[in-house]
C-alpha cells in the first residue's frame, strides 16, 4: 500500500497519474499547503524538504517502510517497483536525462515564472523576464524534441510522459497572456492533447475532490508558502534556529537586510547589538533581534509580537533608533530594504 501524500498541485499530479495509470492501491493523505501542514514535524519526518508529492510504502525493500520524497524520486521508485512505465531498457539514457531535465529545469522554471508572474508581492521585470523565457526556453527544448515523436521516450508511454505532464497542464499559469499557450508549440500541443486524451488523467484529475483545500491566499498562506520571505533563518538553514524559529514562524513579519557602509562594520555590529536585544525566544519577550550575515551584511528582524503591548512598544523604539542611524547616513548603505523600515517605523508607537 502507498500512502500518498497530495495537494492538488503539479508536482504530486504526476504521481496520481501514475497511481491511476499502473492501478497501484494507495490511500490519499491531504496535506493542505495553504495551511503551512507541509511544515508540521510529522509531516517533516516524511520529507524533510517540507513539500509535497512524498510517498510512504508500507511494502518497500525487505518489507519495511520506506519514504520517498520529489516527484521525479517517486516516478523512478514507484516504476522499478511495479516493473512499468520505464520504456525500454535500450532507452534507459535518455528516460533519465528526459525526467532530470523536467526535474531540474522545465519544472523549477516553470514554478518560479509562475510565481514571479501572479504570486510575488511585487511585480519585477528582470526576475518575470528572466523565467518566463528560461521557461519557454524550455519549453522549446521539448518541443523540438517531440518533432515525429508520439513519447518523450522511445516508442511507449513512460513516467516521463507522466512527468512532463503534470506542468504543460499548468501552461496557462506558466505562460499567461493567450488563450492558447501552447498555439506556438504545435508538437508539445499534439502530445499534450494525445496524452491527456488517457482515461487515467481524468481519474487523477479527481484525487482529493473529496477534500476541503483552502483557496484563499491569506497572510497564513503567504507565510506558509514562501516562508523565506519574511523568516531568514528558516531560510538560511541555520540549524538551531532553524527549529525555534520554525515554531514561532506564524509570528514573523518582517526581515530587513541592512548593508554596513564600508568601514563602518564594527560600529554597525556594536550599534545593533545594543539597540536590538537579543532576548530569549522561549522566554516569549523576543522582539526585534539582529544577525550577522556576512563581513558587511545584517539583518533584523520583527516578530511582531502583538500579544504583549510591551513589545509593540520596543518595536517602536528599536524601528525609532535605527531610523536615526538610517537618516543620519553615516553607517548604513540606503539599499531599497530600507523603505520597509521607514514605513514600519512611521506606524509603530514610539
Ligand atoms: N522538486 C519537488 C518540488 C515539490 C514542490 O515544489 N511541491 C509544491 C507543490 S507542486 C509544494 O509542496 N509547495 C508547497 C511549499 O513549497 O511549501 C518535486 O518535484 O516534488
Amino acid at each position: 500500500m502507498i500512502r500518498f501524500y497530495f495537494h492538488p498541485t503539479p508536482n504530486p499530479a504526476k504521481i496520481a497519474l501514475f497511481l491511476e495509470e499502473t492501478g497501484l492501491a494507495y490511500e490519499v493523505v491531504p496535506v493542505d499547503t495553504s495551511r503551512g501542514e507541509q511544515h508540521t514535524p510529522e509531516f517533516r519526518a516524511i520529507n524533510p524538504n517540507g513539500k509535497v508529492p512524498a510517498i510512504v510504502d508500507t511494502d518497500g525493500p525487505g518489507g519495511r517502510e520506506t519514504r520517498v520524497f520529489d516527484s521525479g524520486a517517486i516516478l523512478l521508485y514507484l516504476a522499478e517497483k511495479t516493473g512499468q512505465l520505464l520504456g525500454s531498457p535500450d532507452n534507459r539514457g535518455e528516460l533519465l536525462s528526459w525526467l532530470f531535465y523536467i526535474a531540474s529545469g522545465l519544472g523549477p522554471f516553470s514554478g518560479q515564472a509562475v510565481h514571479f508572474q501572479r504570486a510575488a508581492p511585487e511585480k519585477l521585470p528582470y526576475a518575470i523576464n528572466r523565467y518566463r523565457r528560461e521557461a519557454e526556453r524550455h519549453y522549446g527544448v521539448l518541443d523540438k524534441h517531440l518533432e515525429g515523436r508520439s513519447f518523450i521516450v522511445g516508442t511507449s508511454f513512460t513516467i516521463v510522459d507522466i512527468s512532463a505532464w503534470g506542468w504543460i497542464d499548468r501552461a496557462k499559469f506558466v505562460l499567461p497572456g493567450s488563450d492558447d499557450p501552447l498555439a506556438s508549440f504545435r508538437n508539445i500541443k499534439r502530445w499534450f492533447q494525445s496524452i491527456d486524451e488517457r482515461p487515467a488523467v481524468d481519474k487523477a484529475r479527481k484525487v482529493g475532490s473529496d477534500h476541503l483545500f483552502k483557496k484563499e491566499v491569506d497572510e497564513e498562506t503567504r507565510r506558509a508558502l514562501f516562508p523565506s520571505n519574511c523568516v531568514g533563518l528558516v531560510a538560511r538553514g541555520i540549524d538551531d534556529y532553524c527549529q525555534r524559529w520554525e515554531k514561532m514562524m506564524s509570528k514573523f513579519a518582517l526581515y530587513v537586510p541592512l548593508q554596513a557602509k564600508p568601514g563602518m562594520e564594527k560600529q554597525v555590529a556594536d550599534f545593533l547589538r545594543s539597540a536590538v536585544p537579543l532576548v530569549d525566544a522561549e522566554a516569549g519577550t523576543i522582539s526585534w533581534f539582529a544577525i550577522q550575515e556576512g563581513p558587511s551584511s545584517f539583518a533584523i528582524f520583527d516578530t511582531f509580537n502583538d500579544e504583549a503591548g510591551r513589545d509593540a512598544h520596543l518595536n517602536g523604539k528599536v524601528a525609532a533608533a535605527l531610523m536615526e542611524k538610517v537618516k543620519a547616513g553615516d553607517m548604513f548603505t540606503k539599499t531599497p530594504e530600507i523603505h520597509k523600515l521607514e514605513i514600519l517605523a512611521d506606524k509603530l508607537p514610539k
